[in-house]
């Protein structure tokens, strides 16, 4: 019986993955529009390399009602968790017409703030509970910044994980199928407070202290890499891998890589 089970439960997460395939390639032009990191001096690694420096700024919602790229009210999916583009206090930018593709030039290195608003859960897997392929393979988290003082209300730290029972969303890079250089970043990103997410939710807003996580990447070669998160935060679907998850524009986009 158990076998039986578990044959069913292969069969069943399939028609998931296939199904998500589908709605993954018809949603790909949900944000069409692309945004340049922003040119910040030069940074030099640990280990004594410099390189051309950027940034970049985002926030991760529990709902598209933000505007942005979703539009006002939040588009065709007012309920699904989303990214947008976030201004330098993790402020929404409801102007933005796009909000998840990115193009960032080749051996630099791109620093990443992301802005958390949401709540979150333990992750299916705790490799994604880890912080992978940034400098140092390390980020800077702070658990509570304060987005109306523009402050961090508890101190910066530096990890290397989070705790797995405790993740938001994941920022992942994935590596392309030719000879280029193989990059692969997978930065997770801690829940908020709970309680006060859902007040916020409920006040149609959201939280005044999300996390922050702040983390840098040198990129490799050219190409046109796909970033998404790996946490199952399709509310609702099978293995709840569907939806926000399965759809560009919510959480996967593109991440472009110019000579
Ligand atoms: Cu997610």
């Amino acid at each position: 019986m158990k076998r039986i089970l578990a044959a069913l439960a292969t069969v069943v997460l399939g028609f998931g993955v296939i199904a998500g395939i589908g709605t993954y390639v018809a949603a790909a032009k949900n944000d069409s529009g692309l945004t340049s990191a922003t040119a910040a001096g030069t940074f030099t690694t640990p280990e004594g390399k410099t390189y051309p420096h950027y940034t970049l700024n985002m926030n991760v919602y529990p709902n598209s009602t933000f505007g942005g790229h979703h539009g006002a009210g939040g588009g065709a999916h007012p309920d699904w968790v989303s990214y947008g583009l976030a201004g330098e206090h993790g402020e929404p930018l409801t102007e933005a017409s796009t909000g998840t593709n990115f193009v960032v030039p080749a051996h630099s290195a791109v620093t990443i703030t992301i802005w958390q608003y949401d709540s979150g859960e333990t992750i299916t897997n705790d490799f994604f509970a880890k912080v992978r392929g940034t400098v140092g393979n390390t980020a800077t988290l702070v658990e509570r910044y304060d987005t109306k003082a523009h402050a961090n209300a508890t101190e910066a730290k530096t990890v290397t994980q989070i705790p797995s029972d405790g993740v938001g969303h994941t920022f992942t890079i994935h590596g392309l199928a030719d000879a280029n250089n193989q990059v692969f970043v997978s930065v997770p990103l801690p829940m908020s407070n709970d309680d006060e997410v859902t007040a916020a939710e409920e006040a149609g807003g959201f939280t005044q202290f999300p996390t922050m996580m702040t983390f840098t990447i040198i990129t490799g070669d050219e190409g046109e890499y796909v970033w998404n998160c790996e946490f199952p935060c399709g509310d609702g679907t099978v293995a709840r891998f569907g939806s926000a998850m399965s759809t560009m524009s919510y959480m996967s986009g593109h991440w472009i890589v110019k000579g």
